[in-house]
């Protein structure tokens, strides 16, 4: 597949003519996590569509978990939106082994953020959750009304827990006072920017770096967690950055979105493309001993889609997408995972 036929399609279908009336070009946008991925994939789609006063932090300048700071940068910064893509986040491993810090990271940057935004009279505030949020033996696809009916999966019960209260500060200020703060829950997702480290990323960029290493180190096989039978639904991050902006421009309600393809496909399914993907033409062995998690987490994403938003990149082109991203930018060399905290979001 020729990548820049790719590049320049994206371009056409993702930088077509959008009205905008709520978010307005003086407008002063903060984006929390610019820096990761889902983070960067708005910074850039913003700045397409010629959004240029935007308001962004690194961890040096600005922390998070820091209720002072954040209220002092309010107040002296005057913002007019906010996309909260800042949090720790991880894969499954790492996730589940570090649950204390997963829960208390993600429930301060959400208290801090959510509350100074209100003090200080953001217009409009979009949070991002995950669809680790849902029970999880939900119905599938899963409509927004299962949250909260049925107990979660444990691997990542604390990140999911401080998600579900971030969701709901944000429904609690937009009933209680008013506050045109609004939560989208993504489904798993991917692309540049990513965490490629080995035992803290998602299954996508793990897998991707053990498939490439595997491949130009000639090895015979290669291992993926789990048994292969767990299913996926994958968004690829400029796809959900569209979708955000969608959600930021013309919705204005209470009740949270999913926002995912609404298709899912076994690990084992995800593996064979990735090897086609990075070139590698062994074996591929499931190591039964690491977790799989929830069985099946696919969204119903009908709600999102009225307000005309679609998802573009298929999961093939989006994987060599981001493996070209990864080649260009050495990701796979890189000790990545100091990136997780305040900078990422899935
Ligand atoms: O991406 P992942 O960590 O997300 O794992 P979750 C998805 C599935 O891929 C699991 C399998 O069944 C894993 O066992 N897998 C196979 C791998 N090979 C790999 C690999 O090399 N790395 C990883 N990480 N997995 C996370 C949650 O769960 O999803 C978070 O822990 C968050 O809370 C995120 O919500 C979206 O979907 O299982």
């Amino acid at each position: 597949m020729n990548l820049n036929r790719v590049a320049i399609h994206l371009k056409d279908v993702m930088g077509s003519l959008k009205v905008f009336s709520t978010l307005t070009h003086d407008a002063r946008i903060f984006v929390a996590g610019h820096r990761g991925l889902v983070g960067s994939a708005i910074v850039r789609r913003l700045k397409a569509y010629g959004f240029t006063n935007l308001v962004l932090r690194t961890r040096s300048e600005l922390d998070l978990l820091d209720q002072a700071a954040v209220r002092d940068f309010f107040r002296e910064q005057r913002i007019d939106f906010v996309f909260v893509c800042a949090a720790k986040v991880g894969g499954i491993l790492h996730n589940s082994l570090h649950q204390a810090d997963f829960i208390y990271e993600n429930l301060m940057i959400s208290a801090n953020v959510i509350q100074a935004a209100a003090l200080y009279d953001v217009k409009k505030l979009l949070y991002l959750g995950s669809s680790c949020i849902y029970p999880k033996f939900s119905p599938q696809p899963i409509p927004e009304e299962a949250l909260l009916s049925g107990p979660l999966e444990p691997t990542n019960e604390g990140y999911a827990i401080a998600k579900i209260a971030g969701l709901k500060l944000c429904e609690k200020f937009y009933k209680q006072y008013g506050k045109c703060f609004i939560s989208v829950m993504p489904t798993n997702m991917y692309g540049p920017n990513d965490n490629f480290h080995p035992d803290h990323s998602h299954v996508i960029p793990g897998m991707m770096r053990r498939f490439h290493q595997a491949a130009r180190g000639g090895a015979s096989s290669v291992t993926v967690w789990g048994t292969g039978s767990p299913r996926r639904e994958f968004l690829y991050a400029d796809d959900f950055a569209e979708a955000a902006l969608t959600v930021m421009e013309n919705y204005n309600e209470a009740e949270f979105l999913n926002v995912g393809t609404g298709e899912d496909v076994p690990i084992r399914e995800l593996a064979f493309t990735m090897a086609q993907v990075v070139g590698f033409k062994g074996e591929i062995v499931f190591d039964s001993s690491k977790p799989d998690g929830t069985p099946r987490k696919v969204l119903d994403v009908s709600k999102v889609k009225s307000l005309g938003w679609e998802p573009r990149i298929s999961l093939e082109v989006g994987l060599r997408l981001s493996y070209e991203w990864a080649l260009q930018t050495d990701a796979f060399t890189c000790s990545a995972g100091a990136r997780d905290t305040q900078s990422s979001h899935v």
